[in-house]
């Protein structure tokens, strides 16, 4: 379909496509259900498109471009192609709009741009101008109780009450790979995303950046939810009020166990806590990440753990990499309260708190971490714990003789590759850290120097 098509046209070619995306879903649904394909595939050429689909035939604002199962949407073409890897998406800007009514005036905008089913696929696009608000969610997709695919998309400047750029609730979980989320917000919580009862996407190799809310969970929101996180990455989003707005980069609550694995988190922020991830009755499992520069903005009464606040928490983190991040009061890397994180070959440098304990900090004694073949910048109790300069790059990788190199600990969750899918190794002229099997401390894995360095065996670390 391209914008210059007719929606009495039956779309199978480009000389006769549709000109609206709902006719064309429509067109491949019937197909379909006939029997006659298991499913098709609408190919949209660049341009911008407005949702016509009225969930409520009363209120403009239900417009929607409402996906269906086994109907995949590819964007990027520029109305040539013969084969869909001919297309240029990143060329070929498709735009899905929700700026329906007064252009460029956001308040009579659909409450959701998309909205997802089960089976179906959206690929290639950019989603922008929904408007949840006031009460709605989901302003770019919203998805309940259905889990599409959706890849290679854009999500920029959707707002809503809740997951400003997608919600996902009643047990929904799409795949999302390959998206960009930037400049989205939220009135409550998830300004890029929020997951809820029950929703657990898959995210994986998505950009988090610019995201606001105004509550919890700049960029990512997960309550009672579990997604699975990896190779992606969350900077400069916030979370901000005047009552102490909580995670800047991600907000887990209410039992929510999410798997973040190869992320990082840089230079998100938050007014009350945690300006990278906050924990709360959520206890997520955290491996080969960075948390750099973030920071709790608000003292005296807020600005509690620059990196990571936890409450009644037992989170698992694991070569990972926490520096300069910043507390107004107290925790610059991490900060628990009732809360016992497992810490295991991780690096703790070069944060700050404005009132006490730079790097961990422990607000009473139900918080006891088991620290153990960390470096951890002043020191902390446990086996093969160091208290000396990582000799970190600008970028986070180690300098040769760095202390770090081969001296992790073994564990089951230790990874055989790093953050950047390099392979952890050991290297035969440095001494093993006790028990340990040469796996490094942090993100990154010393990849040694050509013919300087020999490594000594496969890696195996359990
Ligand atoms: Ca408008
Ligand atoms: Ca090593
Ligand atoms: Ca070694």
């Amino acid at each position: 379909m391209t914008t210059s098509g007719n929606d009495n046209n039956d779309g199978s070619g480009w000389s006769c496509a549709f000109a609206n995306v709902q006719p064309a879903i429509t067109s491949g649904t019937h197909l379909v259900t006939a029997g006659t394909c298991s499913s098709v595939e609408v190919w949209v050429a660049a341009g911008t498109y407005k949702p016509t689909y009225l969930t409520d035939s009363s209120d403009a604002r239900s417009a929607t471009f409402q996906l269906a199962a086994n109907v995949e949407l590819y964007g990027g073409f520029n109305g040539t192609e013969s084969t869909r890897s001919a297309r240029d998406y990143a060329a070929n800007v498709t735009t899905l709009s929700g700026d329906i009514g007064v252009a460029n005036d956001t308040s009579d905008n659909s409450y959701h741009v998309v909205t997802g089913a089960t089976g179906a696929m959206i690929n290639g696009f950019t989603v922008t101008a929904g408007n949840g608000n006031p009460w709605s969610t989901g302003g770019g997709m919203y998805n309940s109780s259905s889990s599409p695919t959706v890849s290679n998309c854009t999500f920029s400047d959707n707002s809503a009450l809740a997951g400003g750029g997608m919600q996902n609730t009643h047990s929904s979980s799409p795949t999302v790979t390959n998206c960009r989320f930037s400049g989205n917000s939220s009135y409550s919580g998830g300004g890029g995303i929020l997951n809820e009862s029950s929703s657990s996407p898959t995210i994986t190799n998505c950009t988090f950046s610019g995201n606001f809310a105004r509550s919890d969970g700049g960029a990512v929101g997960n309550a009672d939810s579990s997604p699975t996180i990896a190779n992606c990455t969350f900077s400069d989003n916030v979370a901000a009020n005047d009552q102490g707005a909580e995670g800047g980069g991600m907000y887990n609550v209410g039992y929510s166990t999410p798997v973040v694995t190869n992320c990082t988190f840089s230079h998100n922020s938050a007014t009350g806590e945690g300006g990278g991830m906050v924990n709360i009755f959520a206890s997520p499992t955290v491996t080969n990440c960075t948390f750099v520069g973030n920071s709790a903005t608000s003292g005296p009464s807020y600005g509690y753990g620059g990196g990571m606040y936890n409450y009644l928490s037992s989170s698992t983190i694991t070569n990972c990499t926490f520096l300069a991040n910043s507390a107004a009061t107290n925790g610059g890397g991490i900060y628990n309260n009732a809360s016992s994180p497992a810490l295991h070959n991780c690096i703790f440098w070069g944060d700050v708190a404005s009132l006490s304990e730079n790097e961990i900090h422990n607000y009473d004694a139900l918080s006891t971490p088991i620290v153990t073949t960390s470096i951890i910048a002043g020191g902390y109790p446990g086996t093969g714990n160091l208290d000396v300069d990582p000799l970190l790059n600008p970028d986070l990788t180690l300098q040769p003789g760095s202390p770090a190199i081969d001296s992790g600990g073994c564990g089951s969750t230790v990874t055989a590759i790093d953050i950047l899918g390099n392979a952890r190794w050991d290297i035969a002229s440095v001494a093993n850290a006790a028990g340990g099997n040469g796996v490094d401390i942090g993100a990154y894995e010393y990849q040694g120097a050509a013919g300087t360095d020999t490594i000594v065996t496969s890696f195996t670390c359990q």
